[in-house]
């Protein structure tokens, strides 16, 4: 069995996070995701998610295309994720490419890189129902 592991903070979840988690289910057959804990989502953007990790993961939880969630909890644990997950293969956006590059020697897993999907991310949502996006 193929197992995949992928990672993201999913706040205020859309159809790229969807298309995302598809096409990585797509490569394996058994997704594990590390949903970013509050702590690490304030630290990457700067900004408390507008929902909690109960929030986020539960809905990342009840996804046909994810099997098993969990808390990451810093970007810097990747391999040990990887290892601990039994992962053989780790999917992210390609707006992380190259960023990841150092797990695939250090856990022995291959790191693939996916398009993200055009024209939809939560900060452009919450600027336009702020009013403060096109
Ligand atoms: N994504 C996508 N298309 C979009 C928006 C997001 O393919 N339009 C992908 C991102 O590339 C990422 C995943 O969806 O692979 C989750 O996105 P975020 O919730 O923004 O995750 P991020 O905060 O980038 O966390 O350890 C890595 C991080 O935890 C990734």
């Amino acid at each position: 069995m193929k197992r995949g592991i992928t990672f993201g903070t999913f706040d205020v979840f859309h159809y790229g996070h969807l298309r995302l988690l598809e096409r990585a289910r797509e490569l394996c057959d058994r997704l594990v995701v590390g949903v970013s804990s509050d702590e690490l989502s304030l630290a990457k953007k700067g900004r408390r998610p507008f929902f909690s990790f109960e929030e986020r993961s539960a809905i990342v939880a009840a996804l046909r295309c994810v099997d098993e969630v969990f808390m990451e909890e810093s970007l810097d644990l990747k391999a040990d994720y990887v290892r601990k997950y039994g992962a053989g293969i780790l999917v992210m956006g390609d707006d992380w490419a190259g960023r990841f590059d150092w797990v695939a020697p250090s856990a022995g897993c291959k790191v693939v890189y996916l398009p993200r999907t055009p024209s939809v991310s939560t900060t452009a949502i919450v600027g336009k129902l702020r009013g403060t996006a096109p």
